[in-house]
């Protein structure tokens, strides 16, 4: 299926390098500061806006979230399309749901991270809330990408409202076993989360062990504070880096493009 800013599916599991997305937690911002930080990313290379978050997140604030940050953008598109330098393209990100649960959905997103909390006890995040969320999902007719969310230590909010049984850092046997199991499912993405605000990322070698398995494209978010950070990262195998509390912290426009400037900077300097 397209949507106005294109094949979703397609959009995030291309072999285009190593990516960007920005998280905007619509309990956590208004929604007119979520447009500026979403145009402001995709101005300096961020290519793709995640709407979501663990708590405070009920569908009419992230409907009205999602909208602002479309319609920023499109008339970005519109002002790029009318400039002989414009690039109009550049402003077609897509704006994807990130969702808590199907209390946090909207018409408004181009698609949705369809997630199965692999390591949740609460047989609501593993099948339930999916099934709750599928009938408006389809009456939408937004895009659907079949992931995999395995959330490890420490794990922050979404290990505790997920009821996570979380995976340590040298568990690298386990993440290699749900990747496996993701692959089977048929999942596209495998997101590997530390959890928002984590005071250190995703280990590397959980990557890597996520990385050993064929045809998943990698998702890799949760304490990534700067561009070393994400490099590491990208060196062992992340597809995309996330980052959502470094760009909350940010207090003005000139902190948030060198915020940003820092972390896309990562994605280009890796050694792998
Ligand atoms: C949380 O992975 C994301 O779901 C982003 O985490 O807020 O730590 O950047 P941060």
């Amino acid at each position: 299926m397209r949507s106005e800013h294109g094949d979703v599916l397609a959009h995030v599991t291309a072999k285009a390098g190593p990516r960007h997305a920005l998280l905007i937690d619509p309990g956590k911002q208004g929604v007119e500061i979520a447009a500026r930080r979403a145009l402001v990313a995709v101005e300096r290379g961020t290519r793709l806006i995640l709407v979501g978050g663990s708590t405070d997140t009920p569908n009419e604030v992230v409907h009205a979230t999602c909208t602002a940050i479309q319609d920023a953008l499109d008339l970005a598109a519109m002002a790029a399309s009318q400039s002989p330098e414009g690039n109009e393209e550049k402003w077609h990100v897509p704006v994807v749901l990130f969702p808590g649960g199907a209390h946090a959905l909207s018409p408004a997103a181009d698609g949705i991270l369809f997630m199965m909390l692999m390591n949740s006890t609460d047989p609501r995040f593993l099948i339930s809330e999916q099934v709750r969320g599928a009938p408006h999902i389809a009456t939408f007719g937004i895009d659907t990408v079949p992931t995999g969310y395995l959330v490890m230590a420490p794990g922050g909010e979404v290990g505790r409202v997920g009821q996570a049984d979380l995976v340590e850092a040298d568990d690298v046997d386990r993440v290699k076993a749900n990747a496996l199991a993701a692959s089977m499912y048929g999942f596209q993405l495998l997101y590997l989360e530390a959890g928002s605000g984590a005071d250190a990322p995703v280990n590397p070698a959980l990557i890597r062990a996520a990385r050993d398995v064929d045809g998943l494209t990698l998702m890799v978010g949760g304490g990534l504070r700067d561009g070393a950070a994400v490099a590491t990262a990208v060196a062992a195998g992340a597809d995309w880096v996330v980052t959502g509390t470094l760009i909350e912290e940010t207090a003005d426009t000139a902190e948030l493009t060198r915020a940003l400037d820092d972390v896309l900077g990562g994605l280009s300097t890796h050694s792998s």
